[in-house]
């Protein structure tokens, strides 16, 4: 029994449809810098958002219709809403998907019985990956919604609570191998504080540490090969977030020798609340070799919070490409729409106009930042902006062992430096609308 009968298999019909169910830049199999557009952008639809979320807020109660539900927090309507979700993913063309441990099955009364209920549910998952083709971007563990989570999970003053958190992630990687995730996600929900008066900081970073190093020691026991990933977001629901962004991720991981192990799943929002632009995130953590995978969404401009809402800005998303481009792509990473329809938006084919504009919106920035990288248009700038370190001085310092007294007797004898030349902001920013313009 199908739950959208009334839509197809969304196609692609081009730039000139005006179907609103159709594609008109994201074109599977067409090649992008020698790559299908499937495979550079590996889109991912979340449940959370996407099959758990209603709609509900700080004013009101959940609003969104979802024939398929049947009210209950049981087993079977898990597995039914499963089957659900593997449908909305087929018809939207999307390759990945990605959960926590408590979206897909019902919390139990303990953890055995939580285990039990994953299990059961894990099993429809299966099944449905094996008839569909859709695979797993990448699993987690919810160890924020629970009340026990209040003051933290592997940060958390309750030791006990560190092991269930522990056990918890222990089931969810099992579970993640068994599905054949290509990913492991942390987001660090409740791992920070309101109040540094009664935080041990130092100890809870220390905690922090053990904890990732456990979970890469699990992975190695039970052969899971999948990428580690760190989610930054520096604020809600903890004032301080510890992995509050990629520079303060990248510091962690080295102080506590994980880098080898973990790359980052970078969040448009969370860049923003940060004080960030998402281009900034993907830069800085591809220099530094970290970038593993994004989470597509945005935020309202006008709010100061997560809204999580599904990008539309081919400006917004020729950047995130660009700069995805520009490290050699995602990997084993992808584009997850970590986003939710708006709650005025409450009818399933909502889910769909959703999805469709942002995969849309997505690859028409793959095109312009393709086309702008095929024309070296930025990056040819780029070099020639730092052209002074090619060679000289510049080349002598870049090579190493130049010193402090090297530099003077270079200036003693040159008197003043060269002249400078324009930034030329305005001029790249008019290029890249000119690329915006192009079909
Ligand atoms: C919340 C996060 C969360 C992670 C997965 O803000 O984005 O949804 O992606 O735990
Ligand atoms: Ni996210
Ligand atoms: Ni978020």
């Amino acid at each position: 029994m199908s739950a959208f009968p009334d839509v197809p298999v969304i196609p692609y019909e081009g730039p000139d449809s005006d179907n609103p169910l159709a594609f008109r830049w994201y074109n599977p199999d067409e090649e992008i810098e020698g790559k299908s557009m499937r495979d550079h952008l590996r889109f991912s639809i979340v449940y959370w958002h996407t099959f758990r979320g209603g709609g509900a807020d700080p004013f009101g109660v959940a609003t969104a219709v979802r024939p398929w539900e049947d009210g209950t927090d049981s087993v079977e309507n898990a597995q039914q809403r499963a089957r659900v979700a593997f449908e909305l993913f087929e018809k939207l063309q999307a390759p990945y998907y990605a959960f926590h441990d408590r979206d897909v099955a019902p919390e139990g009364a303990s953890l055995a019985e939580s285990n039990r209920n994953l299990d059961a549910v894990a099993d429809v998952l299966e099944q449905e990956q094996q008839r569909s083709g859709v695979k797993l971007l990448w699993g987690t563990a919810n160890m924020f919604t629970n009340p026990r989570f209040m003051h933290g999970a592997a940060t958390t003053c309750n030791a006990d609570v560190f092991a269930f958190a522990g056990a918890q992630v222990k089931k969810a990687l099992e579970v993640t191998l068994r599905l054949g995730g290509e990913n492991y996600v942390f987001w660090g929900g409740r791992e920070g504080y309101q109040s540094l008066y009664n935080t041990d900081m130092k100890r809870e970073m220390d905690h922090l540490g053990a904890f990732m190093h456990m979970a890469v020691d699990y992975a190695k026991e039970i052969g899971f090969k999948g990428q580690f990933l760190i989610e930054p977001k520096p604020k809600e629901p903890t004032k301080h977030q510890y992995d509050s962004d990629a520079a303060a991720c990248l510091n962690f991981l080295r102080a506590y020798d994980l880098m080898d192990h973990f790359k980052l799943n970078l969040e448009t929002n969370h860049a923003t609340l940060a004080g960030h632009e998402m281009m900034h995130e993907i830069d800085y953590a591809g220099a530094q070799g970290g970038l593993g995978s994004i989470d597509a969404n945005t935020g309202d401009p006008l709010l100061g919070w997560d809204t999580d809402q599904f990008g539309t800005s081919y400006y917004l998303t020729t950047q995130i490409m660009y700069y995805i481009l520009k490290h050699g792509g995602l990997g084993s990473g992808g584009v997850n729409f970590d986003a939710k329809v708006r709650r005025e938006s409450f009818e399933p084919i909502d889910l769909f106009h959703a999805h469709v504009g942002s995969m849309d919106a997505f690859a028409k920035g793959l095109r312009i930042a393709a086309a702008i990288r095929a024309d070296n248009a930025i990056e040819g700038f780029v070099s020639n902006r730092y052209s002074s370190w090619d060679e000289g001085i510049g080349a002598k310092i870049e090579a190493g062992g130049v010193t402090l007294t090297d530099l003077e007797a270079y200036m003693l004898e040159k008197g003043d430096a060269d002249a400078n030349q324009s930034g030329r902001q305005e001029m790249l920013e008019n290029l890249v609308n000119r690329y915006l313009d192009r079909r």
